[in-house]
């Protein structure tokens, strides 16, 4: 007959190997925001950070756990308390200095990784992007180029960037994990990073730090091109609005100052429109997704968005404005212009 306390072990371990093997699951290289499949420099330094110290500490675990089973099953009670020993140099000094070299496998790599991930490496040249966090969105401002958009990051493949960080409300953390680690963003200061790309391509990025209600809809893409693309994307994005190119997105133009958007969303070209309580509008267009990444920006998708806000996107900032359907059809089509 089996035992009650063999089944017992039997489920323990079983629990223990799913638990483990769920665990594992989350290390998979090719998730699109998996720290195991590092895409620039920082996150390769931080990556081997990891790795260095994630086997130190198995080896650590091992031995000492070896050690312990070795004596818990060979000093086991079998007949009266074993003997009791006291004081033994040899092993004392044994036991200081292995921790200190452990110590020392672990500092020097952390901190000369500490200082290579601070500034970007001096006589590079260095491209600056001031990011702000907002609830729940982000904006990305292009000091040198005079362009600002929202939650779709282009940056060139190979030049090393500098983000500035700040917060417009309350504390965010600014996260692209195959490029860099996360920073925090927080109001009434100004916090710095620097990232590299080595392979064209979109990463995908998220806020880290619980910031409200829709925090765990903070997400932005980070799209990679090359030099080319992205002074060709820099100079789209610094013309105004385009003018609608139909009777229909010319409504849609004409709804945008009457329902009021413009008090909210900026739009250059368009009188007033200078709103910053929500996303940059004025080449809304040409991104890939809308409501910070959670949506592909599909004439469908924006349409309900516009229809109920709060649908897709609970507790964010902007409210139902009880739209009609023709409105609604006529500010798709004037979004959708503004490539
Ligand atoms: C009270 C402020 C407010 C008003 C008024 C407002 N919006 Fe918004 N809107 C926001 C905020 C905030 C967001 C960002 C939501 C988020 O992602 O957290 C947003 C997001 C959007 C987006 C998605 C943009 C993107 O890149 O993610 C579109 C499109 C949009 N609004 C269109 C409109 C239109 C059209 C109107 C007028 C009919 C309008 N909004 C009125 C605050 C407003
Ligand atoms: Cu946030």
């Amino acid at each position: 007959m089996v035992s009650r306390l063999f089944r017992l072990r039997v489920l323990a371990l079983a629990t223990l190997v799913s638990f483990a093997a769920f665990i594992g699951a989350a290390c998979t290289p090719d998730h699109p925001q998996s720290t195991f499949d590092s895409m620039g420099p920082v996150a390769q330094r931080q990556e081997d950070l990891f790795v260095l110290i994630f086997i130190a500490a198995l080896i650590v675990f091992l031995i000492v756990g070896g050690f312990l089973l070795f004596t818990v099953l060979k000093f086991r009670n079998r007949a009266g308390t074993p003997r009791q020993t006291h004081g033994n140099t040899r092993l004392e000094v044994i036991l200081t200095i292995i921790p200190a070299i452990v110590l020392i496998i672990v500092a020097v790599p952390t901190i000369s990784a500490l200082f290579y991930i601070a500034d970007p490496p001096s006589g590079e040249a260095v491209m600056d992007i001031n990011v702000t966090g907002k609830q729940w969105f982000w904006n990305f401002e292009y000091p040198d180029a005079g362009v600002t958009t929202s939650n779709e990051l282009h940056i060139p493949v190979g030049e090393n960037i500098r983000a500035t960080l700040r917060s417009d409300d309350v504390i965010h953390s600014f996260w692209i994990p195959k490029l860099a680690g996360k920073v925090d963003v927080i109001p009434t200061r100004a916090n710095d990073m620097w990232f590299k790309a080595d392979e064209v391509g979109v990463y995908w990025g998220q806020c880290a730090e619980f910031c409200g209600i829709a925090h765990a809809h903070m997400r932005f893409q980070v799209v990679v091109e090359t030099q080319a693309d992205f002074d060709a994307w820099v100079a789209k994005q610094a013309e105004p609005a385009a003018e609608p190119s139909s009777e229909l997105a010319q409504r849609g133009h004409d709804l945008v100052t009457a329902r009021g958007c413009i008090g909210c969303h900026t739009i250059d070209g368009i009188p007033g429109a200078v709103g910053t309580i929500g996303p940059n509008l004025t080449h809304v267009g040409s991104r890939t997704r809308i409501a910070s990444g959670i949506l592909e920006r599909t004439p469908e998708n924006v349409a309900a968005w516009l229809r109920d806000p709060q649908e897709a996107k609970p507790g964010n900032d902007m409210p139902n404005l009880n739209l009609s359907e023709d409105d609604i059809s006529a500010l798709v089509a004037y979004l959708d212009g503004l490539k």
